[in-house]
């Protein structure tokens, strides 16, 4: 970092003045910093919270942790060199694995000397007279930078529900997101989980395995579909390496940012049997392909969607051996899909363990955690361990947990308040300088995120070097372009079916969020070319000022 003492001279205590800074050193953070420092000469730090790199993969360290996504593509594309000489072990990584990546590419970059550790961002203010931004951290570090680039994640305020009672217990608990770095010992213990999203259908057969007995609070079931989950091999790698310039450009050039052959047929082009037939050999498959490589209209028509979910439904009945239990894990409440599908490793099979009991909270929802357990209102489950696999405030909860204040003092959360509002995702009205990567407005969660981060971070990137270029020290969406891609957002969603869902896309999960539909629906290719159109019209839709 370079030390200005023109600003060090006027200022207590002494404010650093920097050209970025970055928030988070997670995948977001590690590449931005990597393109403002390494490929545009900038003096750029990151700030992050964690006492390591890795963001997500630092957090979530619960049992059972692995990425969804598979791993050749779950990944950096931007150096190939990286992309050659990294091994995966396996289709699905788990946890401590992509973690590992991660390190790598901030050890192999020199990153690290860049990344303060253990520091929060607590709060930025912009400063209308010299177009900086001006950053507190939990450390009481000031800095002062032209540019703030929030690399914050999606998924990264962890949800705790405020449950009665919940400080009176005489157990541990502990919430996915915030997962101890010690390992926790499970042997001997009841074990009380709840949440059934992707997080407590990963956790709960890996807890199950070990726990003395595990009950899982489910509140809404859930489609799951296998992983399929296998060690890859040399001749495998082999293929991959040798076709990443292809693996990418699919990837990028898709729905989904999955590299997966796109499909055009619509669920009802084919007849019933042939239907059958590739729902059955997508299951024997596994992953998201049952979504993105079957029918094309199942996030679109209902009666297509219905015809997944009838498939899943059925597949939990074949796998559930009490017919109770196989009702109550099925779905009916929302269609396939429409909240983030989770997949799975025998999450279906753990319920045929004798070990392993469900509680449907929509029969009896919990009343209070207890010293002893949680209460529902049918009855007091005595418990040595509570695991929440609640979620997370999704998209905004990071961004709004900062004091961030824009032109005039205003607060995001102020501006917020009645749900995000960005242009494109990556900038904020009244917030110049101020870039969100993979912010609402965007594909992000939506999508396989290492591609869509990398796309944000490449804009931003030329955005700024645009700037030098033209000698410009602002950039600030405006409010009409603002506006109008908020609304575009919400008519693209309206065409689907994913509003149908109480899903944390929508802010539903948590208590008085506002509901709106956070990501941008419209696929990552065509969200890509709005992207390239408005720089290459020199920025349409923001004010640029020299
Ligand atoms: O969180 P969730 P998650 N009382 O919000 C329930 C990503 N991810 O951590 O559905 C009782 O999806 C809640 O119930 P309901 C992925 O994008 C990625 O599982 O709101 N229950 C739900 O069942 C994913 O979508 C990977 O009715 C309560 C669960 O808790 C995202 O993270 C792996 C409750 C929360 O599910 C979040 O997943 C894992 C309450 N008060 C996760 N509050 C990868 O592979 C909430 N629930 C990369």
């Amino acid at each position: 970092m370079v030390f200005d003492p023109s600003q060090g001279a006027t200022t207590e205590p002494a404010v650093e003045a920097l050209d970025a800074v970055i928030i988070g050193a997670g995948f977001s953070g590690l590449y931005m910093l990597y393109r403002a420092r390494d490929v545009l000469g900038l003096r750029a730090c990151v700030f992050e919270a964690g006492d390591g790199v890795g963001g997500t993969w630092f957090w979530n360290r619960y049992p059972g942790a692995r990425c969804d996504s598979e791993s050749f593509y779950y990944c950096y594309s931007f150096s190939e060199e990286l992309s050659q000489e990294w091994t995966w072990t396996s289709k699905y990584p788990e946890q401590p694995e992509i973690l590992r990546y991660l390190e790598h590419v901030a050890d192999r970059f020199d990153l690290r000397r860049d990344i303060q550790l253990g520091t929060r961002v607590v709060g930025a203010r912009f400063d209308d007279a010299a177009d900086r931004w001006e950053v507190e951290t939990s450390r009481g570090d000031r800095v002062s930078a032209r540019f703030l680039i929030s690399a914050v994640g999606c998924l990264s305020s962890a949800n705790v529900p405020e449950i009665p009672g919940l400080g009176r217990f005489e157990g541990n608990w502990y919430h996915t997101g915030a997962w101890p770095h010690e390992r926790v010992d499970f042997r001997g213990k009841r074990v009380g989980l709840i949440g059934t999203g992707s997080t407590g259908i990963q956790a709960t057969p890996v807890i199950a395995a070990e726990a003395d007995h595990l009950t899982v609070f489910q509140r809404t079931p859930n489609y799951s579909v296998p992983a399929r989950n296998a060690p890859l091999t040399e001749e495998e790698l082999r293929k991959i390496r040798t076709h990443y310039a292809e693996i990418w450009k699919r990837a990028r050039d898709s729905f989904g940012g999955f590299p997966y052959q796109r499909v055009e047929r619509s669920a009802f082009e084919v007849d019933d049997e042939e239907r059958e037939q590739i729902y059955d050999q997508l299951w024997q498959d596994g992953g998201f392909k049952f979504m993105w490589g079957s029918f094309n209209d199942l996030l679109f028509n209902k009666e297509a969607n219905d015809t997944a979910a009838e498939f899943i439904r059925r597949k939990i009945r074949e796998t559930v051996k009490d017919p109770d239990v196989a009702a109550r894990l099925t779905p009916t409440d929302h269609p396939f899909g429409t909240k983030r599908p989770p997949i799975d490793t025998d999450y279906f099979e753990t319920f045929n363990r004798d070990n392993v009991s469900l509680v449907d909270l929509r029969e009896s929802p919990i009343v209070e955690i207890t010293p002893r357990g949680i209460r529902t209102e049918a009855k007091e489950y005595e418990l040595d361990v509570i695991v929440f696999a609640t979620g997370f405030d999704a998209m905004t909860g990071s961004l709004l947990r900062m004091d961030i204040r824009g032109v005039g003092g205003r607060s995001l959360r102020e501006k917020w308040s009645e749900g995000p509002k960005t242009y494109l995702g990556l900038q904020i009205a009244g917030f110049p300088n101020f870039f969100t990567i993979t912010g609402p407005g965007s594909p992000s969660v939506l999508s396989n995120m290492p591609v869509s981060i990398e796309q944000h971070v490449e804009w931003i990137s030329a955005c700024i070097e645009y700037m030098r270029a033209h000698g410009s020290t602002r950039i600030e969406a405006t409010e009409k372009a603002e506006e109008e891609w908020v609304e575009h957002v919400r008519q693209v969603a309206d065409l689907t079916l994913f509003p149908r869902a109480s899903s944390w896309y929508l802010g539903a999960n948590i208590p008085g969020k506002k509901r709106v539909f956070m990501p941008y629906v419209g696929g990552l290719l065509p969200y890509r070319e709005r992207c390239d159109e408005v720089a290459r019209r020199g920025y349409e839709g923001f004010d640029l000022r020299p």
